[in-house]
C-alpha cells in the first residue's frame, strides 16, 4: 500500500522528495490543495475541515500511513486527522522540533514560518517537551512563499527579503533555526548565507522523513516489493491547476509528475 502526503500546495514536494531520497521502494500517493492554497494564513476551524476532506480522499487510494507534510496544518489539525484515519500519522512540527532541541548548545532556538504556524505556538510548545529552559523565537516570513513559487531561489530581492527577516534573528543568537515551513528548505542557501555558518538549520522535511522509516520499520510495514503492473509509484492530486503543480513538481522532484490529476475536495 502506499504512504499518503498532503499538503496545502506544492511545498510539501519538498517531504515527499526526502521520502523518494530515503524509502525509495515506498509507493506514493501526494494531495496538495492548490485550490485553497495557502493555510498559512487561515483559521484553526479551517485548516481542521480543509485536513479532513483530504483524509478522506486519501482513505479511497488505501494508503497505509499519512504525512501531513504542511506545517501548518500539522500545527492545527493533527489531532483531528488522527481522529478521521486510525492510521500511523506523522506531521513535519514533531521531528523538526525533536531534532532542534536536541542540537541547540546556547538553549536559543529560531523557528520561521507561516503566521500560522508561528501563531499556533505548537514549535515552542513541542521543543519545550524536550527541555522546558530552551528559549525559542519565532518569526513569521509570508513573503517567502510566494518567491519560492515564482521560483526566485537565487534573486538578489529574496536575498534582501530573507536579510529583512531574519536580522531579528541574528541578533538574538540563536544557534539552530528550524525551517517550519514547507518551501524554506529550498531557501537553504540563502538563509545559510545570511544567519552564517555557525548555525545550525533544521529541516523538518527530512527528519519526517527519518521519523516515518522508524515509525514503519516499527510496525513492520515498510514496502512489501513489486509494484502491480500499470500503478504508477508516485501518484499526484491536486483540487487545482495541474499544470502550475507539475511544472513545480518537476523543477524539485527526481521524477515526473505528468499524470497529476485534479479532484473535487468539496466532495469529501
Ligand atoms: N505548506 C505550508 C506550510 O508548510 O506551512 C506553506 C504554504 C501555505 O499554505 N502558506
Amino acid at each position: 500500500a502506499p504512504i499518503g502526503i498532503f499538503d496545502s500546495g506544492v511545498g510539501g514536494l519538498t517531504v515527499a522528495r526526502e521520502i523518494m531520497r530515503q524509502m525509495p521502494e515506498e509507493r506514493i500517493v501526494y494531495f496538495g490543495d492548490t485550490a485553497r492554497v495557502p493555510y498559512g494564513s487561515k483559521s484553526r476551524e479551517t485548516i481542521i475541515k480543509y485536513s479532513r476532506q483530504i483524509v478522506r480522499f486519501l482513505l479511497t487510494k488505501q494508503v497505509k500511513a499519512v504525512v501531513i507534510a504542511c506545517n501548518t496544518a500539522s500545527a492545527y489539525a493533527m489531532d483531528a486527522v488522527e481522529e478521521v484515519c486510525k492510521l500511523p500519522t506523522i506531521g513535519v512540527v514533531k521531528p523538526g522540533a525533536r531534532v532542534a532541541a536536541e542540537a541547540t548548545q546556547n538553549q536559543r532556538i529560531g523557528v520561521i514560518g507561516t503566521e500560522g504556524t508561528i501563531s499556533s505556538g505548537l514549535y515552542p510548545a513541542l521543543i519545550h517537551q524536550f527541555d522546558p529552559q530552551i528559549e525559542v523565537i519565532g518569526k513569521a516570513c509570508p513573503l517567502f512563499v510566494p518567491l519560492v513559487e515564482e521560483g526566485w531561489l537565487h534573486d538578489p530581492l529574496t536575498e534582501e527579503v530573507v536579510k529583512r527577516y531574519l536580522d531579528s534573528m541574528k541578533q538574538e543568537k540563536v544557534d539552530t533555526l528550524v525551517l517550519g515551513c514547507t518551501h524554506y528548505p529550498l531557501l537553504r542557501s540563502m538563509i545559510r548565507k545570511v544567519m552564517g555558518e555557525g548555525v545550525n538549520l533544521v529541516n523538518p522535511a527530512y527528519e519526517t522523513a527519518v521519523g516515518l522509516r522508524r515509525m514503519l520499520e516499527f510496525r513492520d510495514m515498510t514496502n512489501e516489493g513489486r509494484l502491480d503492473e500499470g500503478v504508477d509509484k508516485y501518484q499526484f492530486y491536486v483540487s487545482d491547476s495541474p499544470e502550475r503543480f507539475q511544472a513545480f513538481a518537476d523543477s524539485i522532484l527526481p521524477c515526473t509528475a505528468e499524470h497529476t490529476e485534479v479532484v473535487n475536495i468539496e466532495e469529501y
